[in-house]
């Protein structure tokens, strides 16, 4: 499991927004939105999205990060739903941003009809953009979202932009707007003739508002992949500019096609599918179903109101249960399968199941925590009546299937009953008792729940170590003796059979399964993995994320389980020593070590010293660098020579130096680069040279003709000119970025332009030359290495007590992260792949994931 798929935090992350740092108010950042006469009103509105950010997408993290562009796709799907759109899509920009394309079509530009004075006339397209809940407020009879975190409308996703652009190709033409944090910055204007229609949407979040702006492509691609089981009909593109990854995803058979992938690695009892739709018109309710059944015990049951995957459940998924055992036991009893015995119960007969429930409601009521809680009453009859009739039939029609499916209940509650027995057993020995507390715990003396932790410790020297450094007030330890069973391929009474499953359930006293669980009875307040950075490690931790899974979901969803992260190196420097939790901290240890009683001489091109860099300057110059480091990254990874392109500033037509903000592709090959929209414009008129959108006519399918071009905008050049503006201010010009070094006539190599003084490890006095800019950052890093010892981590059982108290334990340093429902159904889906007795499944994931399976270990 990676760091992506677990919130990183120890204190339990709320979803209430914290206040960005740094402003008491909570608001954000220091560029205030441009107030003008006519739109104050528009404007206040966006301000307070700005100010509290938290009200309207939940939160700050990444998964408010996310949101932004789920909320454009909403719009995009809309759209298809409509039935005028068959296609998205959704492209990672190599500078940060993200563009959503569709070909429905299009918001509309003509002036808004508006009683209020300051919206009257405006173009349509911007008040979707700049207006709170512009986006739905016109229709009510389509199945939009309302209510939850969704449909809060673009003019959100505007607000918390650094910038965003929308084109729109409609009524013959192609129009396009612009915006910054929500102010407009360019209005709406035609840029040429389109036939077609669609929509594009790019935006960069505003990093004022995002402590982290990375997008992450898993994420993205995991809930579009969702989207395009549930839209069949629509194809749905992702590719990420960054890494060149992309997917395609279209699946004409929707749900049922959800279904079987969710029983991949399992082997199937009914081959092919259940699966039907019921759309009432009277009640605007439309309920689809598709599940299959295999020879696992766990159920997997999805559920989704209006493209939205309701955790929480709510009426469409009990009216479904309740259906389901009704009509498996009236088809049980009817053919003789059940006789005497009692009838299965639904737990029993959810065993092995693997069901999608998608309902389309008009009006739906979003309720519970998260609002993932479906809460419409008229749903729950309607479903359990049409579950019940479409599956009856469908039983009917299969006898032979439909036996399979009856027995496997029937035998799911013998099962159950074999292990109420086994669990009176295990009662009877004191497993579950208060008084039987496990004989290999060493518990915590304190009694307040909330503040203990249990730390399930793999192996018992780590065990040894974390008792002796372990705070014995509020810390207890478990050690856990090799791998524990695998849940995934048992039933209860074989996992209670297990001993460190049985110690495990004993030591948290809170029972399990869905008979027995009482997350009341819970003697600790976090529960905390700790294995080791290693194959076995990773692997034991997925067998215990997957046991608690399994067996008691609640502790996950509850948040209450985490995993420690113990360093991965120490670093020493003479006496002196440090943990370092990662790679990245790594760098950072190393930079601030290179940095320290550094100084960087900074000479003219007669080689005198002009200047030298230490302290504060140095380390926030070393910043900047760093900064440089990323945007050049940028650049070239849009296939430029950054050398090159820094050479254009000599082109400016304004002669002020700066670098071109567009970039053309003629069609006969040429590179043509453009400082402002009007060059641009007045070259393209001269040259008759078409102006166009590859990304937009990828999509609504106009082709490039022979006057095309392909154009691009280099958002990363406002950030690089503040990085040499920056960079300027400390005497480092980005003229030097490439410099090099430069012999005298008689071939001796002469002075570089800087210097980097520091000193060895051992106080002795150093100098580094460095040749040009490009080299400071690398050269600051280097002499960080100097003089000192880097030890890998590799177990747990590698620390003492006391090292590990200090990295992994003790609350004021640790770092845990938190385990996460998302995250633990992935590791289990994952797992189900990686552990199943199918071969072929597994060998195509591992394929497929080739490099992330490297980092998985199992
Ligand atoms: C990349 C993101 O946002 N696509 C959208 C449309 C189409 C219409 C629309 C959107 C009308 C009055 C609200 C067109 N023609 N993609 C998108 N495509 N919004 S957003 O209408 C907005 C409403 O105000 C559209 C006829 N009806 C609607």
């Amino acid at each position: 499991m990676d760091e992506s798929s677990t919130s990183a935090s120890d204190s339990p992350s709320s979803s209430i927004p914290e206040p960005i740092q740094g402003d008491p108010d909570g608001a954000v950042g220091d560029a205030p939105l441009r107030y003008t006469e006519d739109n104050i009103k528009v404007l206040e509105g966006l301000e307070a999205v700005r100010k509290r950010p938290g009200m309207y997408i939940g939160d700050t993290t990444l998964r408010g990060l996310h949101h932004l562009v789920f909320e454009i796709i909403d719009n995009a799907i809309d759209e298809h739903t409509e039935g005028r759109c068959r296609r998205i899509d959704v492209k990672l920009n190599a500078d940060g941003s993200v563009t959503i394309v569709d070909d429905g079509a299009g918001i509309p530009v003509g002036p808004h009809k508006s009683d209020n004075p300051m919206l009257d006339g405006r173009p349509t397209v911007e008040i979707v953009m700049t207006v709170l809940h512009a986006g739905g407020k016109f229709d009510h009879d389509s199945y939009k979202v309302s209510g939850g975190l969704h449909g809060v409308g673009a003019s959100v996703v505007n607000a918390l932009s650094e910038w965003l652009e929308v084109e729109v190709a409609r009524d013959g033409k192609l129009h396009a707007m612009a915006f910054e944090r929500g102010a407009v910055t360019e209005p709406l204007t035609v840029l040429g003739d389109r036939a077609n229609t669609g929509t594009k949407v790019g935006f960069k979040p505003d990093p004022q508002v995002f402590p982290d702006v990375e997008f992450r492509f898993d994420t993205l691609a995991d809930r579009l992949r969702e989207l395009a089981y549930l839209n069949p009909g629509l194809t749905i593109e992702i590719s990420d500019e960054r890494t060149n990854k992309s997917e395609t995803l279209c699946y004409p058979e929707g749900i049922r096609a959800y279904v079987e992938s969710l029983g991949i690695g399992k082997t199937p009892i009914n081959p092919s599918p259940v699966y039907f739709k019921v759309d009432d018109p009277a009640s605007n309710l439309v309920c689809e179903v598709a599940l299959q059944y295999n020879d696992s015990y766990n159920e997997t049951l999805l559920s989704f109101a209006n493209n939205i995957n309701t955790t929480e459940g709510g009426t469409h998924l009990s009216g479904f249960k309740t259906a389901l055992t009704r009509t498996l036991n009236q088809y049980a009893r009817n053919n003789n399968i059940l006789k005497h015995d009692t009838a299965p119960s639904g737990d029993d007969l959810r065993e092995g199941l693997a069901a999608i429930i998608s309902m389309k409601v008009s009006d739906p009521q979003f309720e519970g925590q998260t609002k993932t809680k479906l809460g419409n009453a008229e749903v729950e009859s309607f479903v359990n009546s049409s579950v019940g009739q479409q599956l009856s039939a469908w039983l009917e029609e299969h006898p032979a299937d439909a036996k399979k499916i009856c027995m496997k209940g029937i035998m799911a509650a013998q099962a159950r009953e074999a292990a109420r027995k086994a669990r009176e057993l295990t009662r009877r020995k004191g497993a579950f008792d208060g008084g039987g507390l496990p004989g290999k715990l060493y518990d915590c003396t304190s009694k307040e729940v909330e503040r203990s932790e249990i730390y399930l410790v793999e192996g018992d020297s780590a065990g040894g170590s974390a008792k002796g450094g372990r705070d014995h007030r509020y810390q207890a330890i478990l050690p856990l003796k090799g791998k524990i069973l695998n849940v995934e391929k048992a039933r209860l009474d074989k996992i209670l059979g297990f001993e460190e499953i049985r110690t495990i359930i004993q030591a948290l006293n809170c029972g399990i399964g869905s008979d027995d669980f009482d997350v009341s009875k819970l003697r600790y307040g976090k529960i905390i993995i700790m294995t080791d950075a290693d194959v076995d490690g990773s692997h034991i931790r997925t067998l215990l994320l997957t046991f608690f899974f399994r067996q008691m979901e609640q502790l996950i969803k509850e948040g209450k389980i985490y995993i420690a992260q113990p360093p991965l190196y120490q670093v020493t420097r003479q006496k002196r020593s440090e943990y370092v939790l990662n790679e990245s901290r790594m760098r950072a240890v190393l930079s601030s070590l290179g940095l320290e009683g550094a100084a960087l001489v900074i000479r003219d091109d007669q080689n005198n010293e002009v200047r030298r860099l230490e302290g504060d300057d140095l380390q926030t110059a070393f910043m900047h660098l760093e900064q440089l480091d990323e945007l050049v990254t940028v650049v070239r990874r849009r296939g430029l020579i950054f050398e090159d392109f820094l050479g254009l500033r000599g082109d400016d037509p304004d002669g002020r130096g700066r670098l071109p903000r567009i970039w053309l592709q003629t069609p006969d090959g040429q590179d043509r680069f453009f400082w402002s929209e009007e060059d641009e414009r007045a070259y393209r008129a001269e040259h008759a040279v078409e102006e166009t959108d590859p990304e937009l006519d990828k999509v609504i399918g106009e082709g490039r003709s022979a006057t095309s071009s392909v154009r691009r905008e280099l958002h990363e050049v406002r950030e690089l000119e503040r990085v040499f503006e920056a960079l300027a201010g400390f005497g480092l010009s980005i003229d030097d970025y490439a410099l090099k070094q430069e012999e005298s006539a008689g071939g001796e190599l002469l002075p570089t332009r800087f210097e980097l003084l520091g000193t060895d490890g051992k106080s002795n006095p150093t100098r580094v030359p460095v040749a040009n800019l490009a080299g400071i950052v690398g050269a600051i890093l280097d002499q960080g290495k100097k003089g000192i010892e880097i030890k890998r981590f590799k177990g747990l059982g590698e620390m003492d007590a006391e090292q590990l108290w200090e990295t992994t334990m003790n609350p004021e340093n640790r770092v845990l992260m938190r385990v996460t429902w998302d995250a633990a159904s992935k590791a289990e889906q994952l797992f189900s792949i990686l552990m199943g007795e199918d071969v072929e499944p597994r060998r195509r994931y591992i394929e497929e994931h080739a490099l992330e399976v490297k980092n998985l270990d199992v």
